[in-house]
């Protein structure tokens, strides 16, 4: 099926937050911030900013009336800063004005006296003194401490990525109108509706039941809208709450990429050890995460960092420790992966370690180190439905791994100003939010009389086309034509206490409460045919809009069937609950079964470096990718395609640059480069592996949102691969992105 939305979109008809139509009387937020990265706030005068023509009022900490508390995970965060400031671009004050313009025009006359503290951006810093935003945590398996004297290889480094902004096209944004009685509708630009929902409550001291969110769609969100789209939604409702009037806040371009936390940023040490036949025998790493001022999601980021320190390889032996260490940064957030990406790096980075020095090609390391079903995880679950033989299999067969090396080899043997290079990578993504409780979704269907359905979930569209995805499990369930079907927004009115879109797993676990919705209705209807035409409920089918009894056609078609039945006053609402089975973990001792299934998949990629300028392009990605079975390989197709190049734009060319006062350099998108047409790979092949699937995933499809980014890891060591050949002695410090200053440094290091 084609994406719903497609049409829409082209068109520019598809509605986004700043495209609902304002009523008169709204009034504009606009967000006046901390230029301190830490201190006290000594005074503020906003005389000048509330006389100007058109500023209504001007909210602080003073104006809550409940808690003044935003934080999702940790209560450690605030809606706006009182007397002490942990951030640049911690929002202190909203200044609501009859217009955007006049909004910002106040923000410039407001005064405002720091006393400076010490400024802390860098991890590794903030964990010597201390500052941790909670307890660090630790997973094990086997026995490293002994290990080592076995290994005939041992290599120690440090492996560093930084931080990734989310870039979304639509910025942070929400609008929020009075209803009557004092209960307000807020219109968000949010992955979490649920969190909007409640956080709005509790700093309105509100029940949640007065309060309604809806999303129709996102102009993307990335994870960058998974819990901080909550500050701006909750001061537009505080705004409504205080004025009775509407109130919008949507962001300036820069003054999101100032105020937002982004992809955290990693330091991490390893140590791998080997046996004499490239064995994985122990790894022991220590993951240093820039969290920024606040928890936000840090603690669930971390965790994941965890759970794929090993990507795709078995470690018998191993012990990772992870610090979440607070700086003075935008807290950072969910990104796309989720603190997995930066862990896999880490181990990827020890084996190309390994490789450079032996003058083994990383991929025969690799190969052998492989996750087969029946291995344990660190964290104890136990490997299976692993597609990774198979999909390095599958490469080989349609790429040529061998041929691949081979035709590098000479281009490098006769090339001197530029060099190939060439990288697999693995991945492995666990697939179920860690946080097991969060792993339930529910649908709510309406079969209208006219036959016509209108479906309601907890899922949010953010591009990745999960309506389109819905629409076909109701479409299938019924047999129906999917324009008889409509998608209504994201609505948590309708459908209450709803995960966030996140995870991957919202077509999984909203599908699956959908197919348990449509198939309650569709047992109703069934009831009905059969009792007219005075056969078993299992020998009724429904095809194509019609009613099948024993495999042909009844004369009934689905529009009769719901009229009647509506007349015999059979319910034709239902509402479906999934929670995902068979999963559990336990904190204490660090192991459980937290995932519902893995996503597999292997990449291949060529690069070519140009040896005098350090500049760079990625020939090729080809890669074989495990879909389960893809229920909308297009939209599938899409997701791969947009994740690896946002996984090669943070790889190579996606630089945040913050000074030591914790100030933003790379504010807009003159200073802050990524992806475009130029910069994606000249080819990319994207291949499925033959597998049967697995139940747990919808209708056999498997995730596919987060996993694809992963592939862009391959960049990296592609172009180190390539930078080696040019200079086998160079100095090669492991520090994502390998913009094309590094790897100039690189080529000319000794
Ligand atoms: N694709 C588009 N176009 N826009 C997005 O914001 N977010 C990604 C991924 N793909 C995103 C996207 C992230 S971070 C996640 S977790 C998943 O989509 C969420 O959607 P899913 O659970 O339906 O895969
Ligand atoms: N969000 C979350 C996530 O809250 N928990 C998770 O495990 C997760 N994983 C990936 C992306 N977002
Ligand atoms: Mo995605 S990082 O789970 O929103």
């Amino acid at each position: 099926m084609k994406n719903i939305d497609s049409e829409g979109h082209v068109t520019g008809k598809s509605i986004y937050l700043d495209d609902i139509p304002t009523i008169n009387g709204t009034l504009y937020g606009v967000i006046f911030n901390s230029s301190c990265a830490h201190g006290t706030i000594d005074s503020i005068d906003y005389s000048k900013a509330l006389k100007l023509v058109g500023v209504h009022r001007i909210l602080t900490y003073k104006d809550i009336p409940g808690e003044n508390q935003i934080g999702g995970i940790f209560p450690d965060e605030p809606l706006f800063a009182k007397s002490e400031v942990h951030f640049q671009g911690q929002p202190i004050a909203l200044i609501l004005a009859e217009s955007e313009e006049i909004g910002f025009h106040a923000r410039e006359l407001i005064e405002i006296a720091f006393t400076e503290r010490e400024i802390i951006v860098d991890p590794r810093e903030a964990q010597e003194k201390g500052e941790l935003i909670f307890p660090p945590r630790t997973f094990k398996l086997g026995n490293v401490e002994d290990s080592w004297s076995n290994c005939t290889h041992i290599f120690e480094g440090t492996a560093d990525t930084g931080g990734q902004e989310h870039l979304y096209i639509e910025t942070q944004g929400a609008y929020a109108v009075p209803l009557e009685n004092g209960n307000i509708k807020i219109s968000s630009s949010t992955q979490g509706p649920t969190a909007v929902q409640r956080t709005a409550a509790k700093v309105l001291q509100v029940g949640m039941h007065n309060l309604e969110v809806d999303v129709v769609r996102l102009g993307g969100g990335f994870g960058g809208k998974e819990d901080q789209a909550t500050p701006w939604a909750v001061m537009a409702a505080l705004g409504v709450q205080i004025t009775n009037k509407p109130v919008k806040v949507v962001l300036h371009r820069m003054d999101d990429m100032k105020m937002t936390g982004k992809r955290h940023p990693y330091s991490s040490d390893y140590k791998i050890g080997f046996d004499s036949d490239m064995k994985i025998i122990a790894y022991e790493a220590t993951f240093f995460q820039n969290a920024g001022a606040a928890a936000d999601l840090s603690p669930a980021v971390m965790e994941r960092t965890l759970f794929h320190a090993t990507n795709s390889y078995f470690v018998p032996n191993i012990i990772v420790k992870a610090y979440s260490c607070k700086t003075n940064l935008p807290p950072n957030t969910a990104f796309r992966g989720f603190g997995g990406p930066q862990g896999m790096f880490v181990i990827e980075s020890a084996i190309m370690h390994a490789s450079n020095k032996l003058g083994i090609p990383a991929y025969e390391i690799q190969r052998k180190n492989l996750i087969v079903d029946g291995n344990e995880f660190p964290y104890g679950q136990i490997a299976d439905g692993v597609e990774l033989t198979n999909c390095w299999n599958t490469v080989d067969t349609k790429f040529d791994i061998a041929a691949t090396q081979n035709r590098i080899t000479d281009y490098n043997t006769t090339n001197h100003a530029s060099k190939k290079g060439m990288s697999l990578m693995p991945i492995s993504f666990g697939i179920s939010f860690t946080k097991t409780p969060m792993n339930q979704a529910r649908a709510l269907v309406h079969i209208y009389s006219d036959g016509s359905v209108g479906i309601s979930t907890g899922a949010v569209e953010m591009g990745q086309s999960v309506n389109t995805k819905m629409l076909q499990i109701a479409a299938q369930a019924f047999s129906i034509d999917p324009s008889r079907i409509r998608l209504e927004s994201t609505n948590t009115t309708r459908v209450a206490n709803t995960s966030p879109t996140a995870a991957s797993a919202t077509a999984d676990l909203n599908g699956k409460a959908l197919q348990k919705a449509c198939n309650a209705l569709t047992d109703r209807l069934k009831e009905s045919a059969a009792k007219k035409l005075g056969v078993s409920t299992k020998h009724i089918e429904f095809k194509s809009n019609r009613i099948l009894s024993n495999g042909n056609d009844a004369g009934i078609s689905w529009n009769e069937l719901v009229d009647q039945a509506f007349l015999e006053r059979v319910c034709l609402t239902e509402n479906g609950h999934y929670a995902t089975p068979k999963i559990h973990y336990n904190k204490e001792t660090e192991k459980g079964h937290p995932f519902a299934y893995h996503v597999f998949g292997l990449a291949l990629t060529e690069v070519t470096v140009d040896c005098l300028r350090g500049t760079y392009d990625v020939d090729s990605v080809k890669l074989v990718h495990d879909f389960g079975k893809s229920m909308n390989l297009s939209v599938d197709l899409g997701q791969i395609e947009g994740g690896l190049i946002q996984g090669i734009g943070w790889m190579t060319m996606e630089e945040l640059s913050y000074n030591n006062q914790g100030r933003l350099l790379s504010n807009s998108l003159s200073t802050y480069k990524v992806p475009d047409i130029y910069s994606i790979p000249k080819e990319v092949i994207v291949e499925h592996v033959e597998t049967s699937g697995t139940d747990m995933a919808v209708l056999k499809s498997k995730a596919v949102g987060e996993p694809p980014l992963m592939y862009g890891i391959g960049a990296y060591f592609a172009i180190n691969n390539a930078v080696q050949a040019f200079n086998p002695k160079a100095k090669l410090a492991f520090d994502a992105p390998f913009t094309h200053e590094k790897v100039l440094m690189g080529l000319y290091s000794k």
